[in-house]
């Protein structure tokens, strides 16, 4: 019964012998430096919770449903290099390979640590994230086809693969934990093609659909809007 004296009386928490160990309803039968969890006073984890949460919350991996694909775009606006509607990246050029992008946020409470995780289309892998690439609660990362992204994306991180290849009238992109886990995919048809990308229809709402990002509420006419919100506005 020794946590239902640490619990009425927290002030004697470390008088009454509620140590490391101990039976526990709550944090504040435990050690001011410890928490209540599984019944039992424990340490915080290692980082002391920074990220919050009730028993801490520490990067990890992304597990399925963490992680959102929230814009495609498999079809760069217009045709010639000098077409800089479609220059996504920002670096010049009109490229219907460079300026191709995917959108990836994160659904997840804790920042998530995407180090070996894949894209793929339905052919191949495309892009594996390098080390210590973290992701913080509801923000995203840009990859790129190729090209030298210039500009602020939302202050979002951006990537380069070396080539997307995303088919304009059909293909899939899927993320991959490194074990090869799928942590989530998405399919599209002959709307990949019509010189904008495909978006959620609400950003990071895992509920709704890819729509064309023209279509979707406060794009105001803009067919991509990779690092930012549908209306530009910064995640
Ligand atoms: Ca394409
Ligand atoms: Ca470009
Ligand atoms: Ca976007």
């Amino acid at each position: 019964m020794r946590f239902l004296a640490c619990l009425f009386l927290p002030g004697l928490v470390l008088a009454s012998g509620c140590n490391s160990g101990d039976e526990c309803q709550n944090d504040i039968d435990c050690p001011g430096s410890e928490v209540c969890r599984g019944g039992k006073c424990q340490p915080r984890e290692p980082d002391g919770g920074l990220d919050g949460g009730e028993g801490g919350c520490d990067p990890h991996s992304p597990a399925p449903g963490e992680l959102l694909i929230n814009e495609i775009l498999a079809d760069p606006p217009g045709s010639a290099s000098s077409d800089l509607e479609g220059d996504a990246n920002g670096d010049g050029t009109r490229s219907a390979a460079g300026d191709e992008f995917v959108e990836i946020g994160s659904l997840a409470d804790c920042v998530l640590v995407l180090d070996g995780v894949t894209v793929a289309d339905s052919q191949e892998d495309k892009f594996t994230f390098p080390a210590d690439v973290e992701l913080e609660p509801g923000k995203v990362v840009v990859i790129f086809g190729g090209g030298s992204p210039l500009g602020d994306f939302g202050g979002s991180q951006v990537f380069v693969a070396s080539g997307l290849a995303l088919n304009n009238d059909g293909d899939t992109v899927e993320l991959k934990s490194p074990e090869g886990t799928r942590l989530g995919v998405e399919n599209y048809g002959t709307e990949g093609g019509d010189d904008q990308s495909l978006t959620r229809f609400v950003d990071l709402d895992a509920d709704t659909s890819l729509v064309k990002h023209t279509q979707a509420p406060d794009a105001q006419g803009l067919r991509f809007s990779p690092g930012t919100r549908i209306d530009q506005t910064p995640f």
